[in-house]
Protein backbone atom coordinates (compact mmCIF):
# COMPACT_ATOMS: atom_id res chain seq x y z
CA UNK A 1 0.00 0.00 0.00
CA UNK A 2 1.05 3.68 -0.85
CA UNK A 3 0.55 6.51 0.58
CA UNK A 4 -2.21 8.73 -0.50
CA UNK A 5 -0.49 11.32 -2.65
CA UNK A 6 -3.33 14.04 -2.90
CA UNK A 7 -2.21 16.32 -0.16
CA UNK A 8 -4.07 19.63 1.20
CA UNK A 9 -2.31 22.33 3.35
CA UNK A 10 -5.03 23.66 5.84
CA UNK A 11 -3.40 26.41 7.58
CA UNK A 12 -4.98 27.26 11.04
CA UNK A 13 -3.32 30.44 12.27
CA UNK A 14 -4.68 30.34 15.72
CA UNK A 15 -2.64 30.94 19.02
CA UNK A 16 -5.55 31.65 21.32
CA UNK A 17 -4.90 28.27 22.76
CA UNK A 18 -1.48 28.84 23.53
CA UNK A 19 0.69 31.02 26.19
CA UNK A 20 2.26 32.90 24.22
CA UNK A 21 1.31 35.10 21.03
CA UNK A 22 2.78 34.17 17.92
CA UNK A 23 1.65 30.86 17.05
CA UNK A 24 -1.08 32.63 15.17
CA UNK A 25 1.80 33.38 12.23
CA UNK A 26 2.94 29.48 11.80
CA UNK A 27 0.96 28.55 8.41
CA UNK A 28 2.96 32.03 6.92
CA UNK A 29 5.46 30.90 7.91
CA UNK A 30 6.04 27.49 6.65
CA UNK A 31 4.20 28.60 3.47
CA UNK A 32 7.58 30.93 3.19
CA UNK A 33 9.97 28.00 4.32
CA UNK A 34 8.68 26.40 0.72
CA UNK A 35 6.14 23.36 2.91
CA UNK A 36 4.32 23.72 -0.96
CA UNK A 37 6.77 23.11 -3.03
CA UNK A 38 8.95 21.03 -1.14
CA UNK A 39 6.24 18.41 -1.49
CA UNK A 40 5.49 18.86 -4.68
CA UNK A 41 8.99 17.84 -5.85
CA UNK A 42 8.24 14.78 -3.75
CA UNK A 43 5.81 13.94 -6.19
CA UNK A 44 2.80 14.75 -4.49
CA UNK A 45 -0.44 16.62 -5.51
CA UNK A 46 -0.75 19.93 -3.51
CA UNK A 47 -3.52 22.02 -2.85
CA UNK A 48 -3.76 24.86 -0.64
CA UNK A 49 -6.60 25.20 1.02
CA UNK A 50 -5.74 28.41 2.26
CA UNK A 51 -5.82 29.59 5.85
CA UNK A 52 -9.17 28.93 8.25
CA UNK A 53 -10.78 31.54 10.44
CA UNK A 54 -11.92 32.17 13.92
CA UNK A 55 -11.98 34.49 16.39
CA UNK A 56 -8.82 36.98 17.17
CA UNK A 57 -7.14 36.84 20.77
CA UNK A 58 -8.39 38.65 23.24
CA UNK A 59 -5.77 38.00 25.51
CA UNK A 60 -7.30 37.60 29.08
CA UNK A 61 -6.62 35.58 31.78
CA UNK A 62 -8.10 31.89 32.21
CA UNK A 63 -11.66 31.64 33.75
CA UNK A 64 -12.75 28.17 35.50
CA UNK A 65 -9.29 26.80 34.55
CA UNK A 66 -9.48 27.38 30.10
CA UNK A 67 -7.96 30.41 28.93
CA UNK A 68 -10.19 31.49 25.67
CA UNK A 69 -12.59 28.30 25.52
CA UNK A 70 -15.36 30.13 23.33
CA UNK A 71 -12.56 30.87 20.88
CA UNK A 72 -10.80 28.17 21.02
CA UNK A 73 -14.00 25.85 20.66
CA UNK A 74 -15.01 27.84 17.62
CA UNK A 75 -11.52 27.28 15.78
CA UNK A 76 -11.42 23.91 16.59
CA UNK A 77 -15.14 23.33 14.93
CA UNK A 78 -13.97 25.03 11.67
CA UNK A 79 -11.06 22.79 11.87
CA UNK A 80 -12.81 19.58 12.25
CA UNK A 81 -14.87 20.28 9.43
CA UNK A 82 -11.84 21.65 6.95
CA UNK A 83 -10.45 18.40 8.25
CA UNK A 84 -13.58 16.00 7.16
CA UNK A 85 -14.51 17.51 4.14
CA UNK A 86 -10.60 17.19 2.64
CA UNK A 87 -10.55 13.72 4.09
CA UNK A 88 -14.12 12.99 2.45
CA UNK A 89 -12.73 14.42 -0.52
CA UNK A 90 -9.73 11.42 -0.37
CA UNK A 91 -6.99 13.94 0.29
CA UNK A 92 -4.11 13.83 3.19
CA UNK A 93 -4.94 16.73 5.56
CA UNK A 94 -2.18 18.52 6.41
CA UNK A 95 -2.73 21.24 9.37
CA UNK A 96 -0.44 23.97 9.63
CA UNK A 97 -0.84 25.61 12.93
CA UNK A 98 -1.28 27.24 15.16
CA UNK A 99 -1.06 25.90 18.33
CA UNK A 100 -1.55 22.35 19.25
CA UNK A 101 -5.43 23.15 21.08
CA UNK A 102 -6.11 22.37 17.15
CA UNK A 103 -5.53 18.76 17.54
CA UNK A 104 -8.76 18.22 19.17
CA UNK A 105 -10.52 19.57 16.36
CA UNK A 106 -8.29 17.69 13.57
CA UNK A 107 -8.13 14.22 15.45
CA UNK A 108 -11.77 13.96 16.08
CA UNK A 109 -12.60 14.67 12.34
CA UNK A 110 -10.51 11.80 11.66
CA UNK A 111 -11.64 9.34 14.18
CA UNK A 112 -14.83 10.21 12.89
CA UNK A 113 -13.96 9.78 9.55
CA UNK A 114 -11.93 6.35 10.55
CA UNK A 115 -15.59 5.09 11.94
CA UNK A 116 -17.42 5.94 9.19
CA UNK A 117 -15.22 4.11 7.00
CA UNK A 118 -14.02 1.19 9.08
CA UNK A 119 -10.73 2.31 9.36
CA UNK A 120 -8.34 1.67 12.77
CA UNK A 121 -6.76 4.54 14.09
CA UNK A 122 -3.48 5.17 15.37
CA UNK A 123 -1.96 8.35 16.61
CA UNK A 124 1.37 9.46 16.76
CA UNK A 125 2.00 12.28 19.26
CA UNK A 126 5.42 13.60 18.60
CA UNK A 127 6.06 16.27 21.70
CA UNK A 128 8.16 16.96 24.60
CA UNK A 129 4.90 17.25 26.28
CA UNK A 130 2.01 14.66 26.93
CA UNK A 131 -0.86 17.94 26.54
CA UNK A 132 -2.70 15.30 28.97
CA UNK A 133 -4.06 18.09 31.24
CA UNK A 134 -8.03 19.07 32.52
CA UNK A 135 -9.34 22.36 33.56
CA UNK A 136 -8.59 21.01 37.06
CA UNK A 137 -5.33 19.86 37.25
CA UNK A 138 -3.36 22.59 34.20
CA UNK A 139 -1.27 25.12 35.86
CA UNK A 140 -1.65 27.49 32.83
CA UNK A 141 -4.98 27.10 31.67
CA UNK A 142 -4.15 26.57 28.02
CA UNK A 143 -6.02 24.83 26.15
CA UNK A 144 -2.85 23.30 23.62
CA UNK A 145 -2.10 21.58 27.21
CA UNK A 146 -5.04 19.77 26.94
CA UNK A 147 -6.00 18.30 23.57
CA UNK A 148 -5.11 14.52 24.16
CA UNK A 149 -7.41 14.47 27.24
CA UNK A 150 -10.18 15.88 25.87
CA UNK A 151 -10.00 13.69 22.55
CA UNK A 152 -10.20 11.02 25.47
CA UNK A 153 -12.94 12.15 26.92
CA UNK A 154 -11.70 14.69 30.14
CA UNK A 155 -13.01 17.85 29.02
CA UNK A 156 -15.24 20.89 28.57
CA UNK A 157 -18.43 19.21 27.32
CA UNK A 158 -18.46 20.61 23.87
CA UNK A 159 -15.45 19.97 23.20
CA UNK A 160 -15.37 15.98 24.32
CA UNK A 161 -18.57 15.79 22.13
CA UNK A 162 -16.90 17.24 19.03
CA UNK A 163 -17.04 13.98 17.10
CA UNK A 164 -20.44 12.66 17.50
CA UNK A 165 -19.53 10.21 19.29
CA UNK A 166 -17.93 10.29 23.16
CA UNK A 167 -14.85 9.73 23.51
CA UNK A 168 -13.30 10.74 20.10
CA UNK A 169 -10.41 8.32 20.94
CA UNK A 170 -9.82 5.64 23.56
CA UNK A 171 -5.95 6.38 25.34
CA UNK A 172 -4.66 2.97 23.57
CA UNK A 173 -4.90 4.85 20.22
CA UNK A 174 -2.55 7.26 21.09
CA UNK A 175 1.45 6.88 21.59
CA UNK A 176 3.69 9.56 22.19
CA UNK A 177 7.38 10.16 21.18
CA UNK A 178 9.99 12.54 23.24
CA UNK A 179 8.06 13.53 26.02
CA UNK A 180 9.99 15.50 28.65
CA UNK A 181 7.60 17.78 30.31
CA UNK A 182 4.91 16.56 32.47
CA UNK A 183 2.87 18.38 35.09
CA UNK A 184 2.95 16.52 38.62
CA UNK A 185 -1.25 15.76 38.22
CA UNK A 186 -0.71 15.10 34.41
CA UNK A 187 1.85 12.58 35.43
CA UNK A 188 -0.32 10.44 37.32
CA UNK A 189 -3.61 10.84 35.40
CA UNK A 190 -1.64 10.10 31.77
CA UNK A 191 -0.09 6.70 33.67
CA UNK A 192 -3.39 5.41 34.85
CA UNK A 193 -5.24 6.11 31.30
CA UNK A 194 -2.29 3.82 29.90
CA UNK A 195 -1.12 5.98 27.36
CA UNK A 196 1.67 4.51 25.48
CA UNK A 197 4.85 7.21 26.18
CA UNK A 198 8.22 6.93 24.94
CA UNK A 199 9.90 9.67 26.95
CA UNK A 200 13.45 11.08 26.52
CA UNK A 201 15.03 8.71 28.92
CA UNK A 202 13.16 5.62 27.40
CA UNK A 203 15.16 6.83 23.51
CA UNK A 204 18.03 7.73 25.38
CA UNK A 205 18.53 4.22 26.62
CA UNK A 206 17.17 1.99 23.55
CA UNK A 207 17.86 4.53 20.75
CA UNK A 208 15.41 6.37 18.09
CA UNK A 209 15.57 2.99 16.04
CA UNK A 210 14.50 0.55 18.42
CA UNK A 211 12.04 3.22 20.13
CA UNK A 212 10.17 3.49 16.63
CA UNK A 213 10.20 -0.18 16.28
CA UNK A 214 8.04 -0.39 19.03
CA UNK A 215 6.22 3.00 18.33
CA UNK A 216 5.19 1.54 14.55
CA UNK A 217 4.54 -1.83 15.61
CA UNK A 218 1.09 -3.38 14.07
CA UNK A 219 0.18 -1.00 11.66
CA UNK A 220 -1.44 -2.97 9.21
CA UNK A 221 -3.05 -2.56 5.75
CA UNK A 222 -6.28 -1.09 7.65
CA UNK A 223 -4.34 0.97 10.02
CA UNK A 224 -4.94 5.31 9.50
CA UNK A 225 -1.96 6.89 11.23
CA UNK A 226 -2.08 10.26 12.48
CA UNK A 227 0.81 12.20 13.10
CA UNK A 228 0.71 15.37 15.63
CA UNK A 229 3.99 16.67 15.12
CA UNK A 230 4.04 19.57 17.63
CA UNK A 231 7.47 21.29 16.67
CA UNK A 232 8.72 21.63 20.59
CA UNK A 233 9.31 17.90 20.19
CA UNK A 234 12.57 19.12 18.17
CA UNK A 235 15.63 19.30 20.54
CA UNK A 236 15.74 23.76 20.93
CA UNK A 237 19.33 23.90 19.72
CA UNK A 238 17.60 22.84 16.14
CA UNK A 239 14.15 24.52 16.48
CA UNK A 240 14.17 27.43 19.25
CA UNK A 241 10.81 29.12 17.62
CA UNK A 242 8.32 27.37 19.83
CA UNK A 243 6.55 28.76 22.65
CA UNK A 244 7.27 25.88 25.44
CA UNK A 245 11.06 24.93 24.77
CA UNK A 246 12.27 22.25 26.73
CA UNK A 247 16.03 21.27 26.80
CA UNK A 248 17.30 17.49 25.80
CA UNK A 249 14.61 16.85 22.46
CA UNK A 250 16.07 14.22 20.16
CA UNK A 251 18.76 16.03 17.61
CA UNK A 252 18.67 16.50 14.09
CA UNK A 253 19.85 13.15 13.25
CA UNK A 254 17.71 11.07 16.10
CA UNK A 255 14.38 13.36 14.55
CA UNK A 256 15.36 12.35 11.07
CA UNK A 257 15.40 8.76 11.70
CA UNK A 258 11.89 9.06 13.37
CA UNK A 259 10.32 10.52 10.49
CA UNK A 260 12.06 8.33 7.95
CA UNK A 261 10.38 5.62 10.07
CA UNK A 262 7.48 6.56 9.64
CA UNK A 263 7.24 7.42 6.20
CA UNK A 264 8.27 3.02 5.71
CA UNK A 265 5.15 2.31 7.11
CA UNK A 266 3.62 4.05 4.16
CA UNK A 267 0.04 4.54 6.37
CA UNK A 268 0.14 7.98 7.44
CA UNK A 269 -3.25 9.55 6.72
CA UNK A 270 -3.38 13.23 7.98
CA UNK A 271 -0.61 15.37 10.01
CA UNK A 272 -0.68 18.13 12.04
CA UNK A 273 2.56 20.85 11.74
CA UNK A 274 1.93 22.81 15.61
CA UNK A 275 3.47 25.32 17.51
CA UNK A 276 6.17 27.27 15.46
CA UNK A 277 6.08 30.21 16.61
CA UNK A 278 7.82 32.90 13.75
CA UNK A 279 7.75 35.89 16.61
CA UNK A 280 10.00 33.52 18.28
CA UNK A 281 12.36 32.92 15.56
CA UNK A 282 15.22 34.07 13.34
CA UNK A 283 15.46 34.32 9.89
CA UNK A 284 12.63 31.66 9.84
CA UNK A 285 15.02 28.76 10.56
CA UNK A 286 12.66 26.89 12.72
CA UNK A 287 10.02 26.78 9.56
CA UNK A 288 12.93 25.71 7.13
CA UNK A 289 13.87 22.91 9.75
CA UNK A 290 10.14 22.05 10.23
CA UNK A 291 9.35 22.00 6.28
CA UNK A 292 12.93 19.85 6.13
CA UNK A 293 11.09 17.06 8.49
CA UNK A 294 8.31 17.11 7.08
CA UNK A 295 9.96 16.09 3.95
CA UNK A 296 11.38 13.01 5.36
CA UNK A 297 7.45 12.34 6.68
CA UNK A 298 7.04 11.78 3.19
CA UNK A 299 9.61 9.79 2.62
CA UNK A 300 12.76 11.64 1.50
CA UNK A 301 16.23 10.00 2.17
CA UNK A 302 19.58 9.67 1.19
CA UNK A 303 19.91 6.96 -0.95
CA UNK A 304 16.98 4.89 -2.92
CA UNK A 305 16.25 1.98 -0.53
CA UNK A 306 14.47 -1.12 -1.39
B1 LIG B 1 2.12 22.01 23.88
C1 LIG B 1 2.04 22.86 30.20
F1 LIG B 1 2.35 23.73 32.36
N1 LIG B 1 2.00 21.46 30.56
O1 LIG B 1 -0.32 22.66 30.44
C2 LIG B 1 0.63 23.45 30.29
F2 LIG B 1 4.12 23.11 31.32
O2 LIG B 1 1.07 21.86 22.89
C3 LIG B 1 2.65 23.07 28.87
O3 LIG B 1 2.69 20.64 24.04
C4 LIG B 1 1.77 22.67 27.73
O4 LIG B 1 3.17 22.90 23.42
C5 LIG B 1 2.46 22.69 26.37
O5 LIG B 1 0.50 24.66 30.16
C6 LIG B 1 1.48 22.51 25.28
C7 LIG B 1 2.93 23.62 31.20
MN1 LIG C 1 1.80 19.82 22.17
MN1 LIG D 1 4.75 20.63 23.32
MN1 LIG E 1 15.05 22.43 0.82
Amino acid sequence: MNINRKVSLIGVPTDVGAGARGASMGPEALRVAGIAEHLAKRGLDVKDCGNLSGPVNPWQPPVNGYRHLPENIAWNQATHDAVYQELKDGRMPIMMGGDHSLALGSISAVARFCRETGKKLRILWLDAHTDFNTAAMTPSGNVHGMPVASLCGFGDETMIHMSGHFPAITPDQVCQIGIRSVDEEEKVFVYEQGVEIYDMRYIDENGMKHTMQKALQGLDDDTHLHVSFDVDFLDPSIAPAVGTTVLGGPTYREAHLCMEMIADTCRMASLDIVELNPALDERNRTAVMAVDMVESLFGKSTLVRS
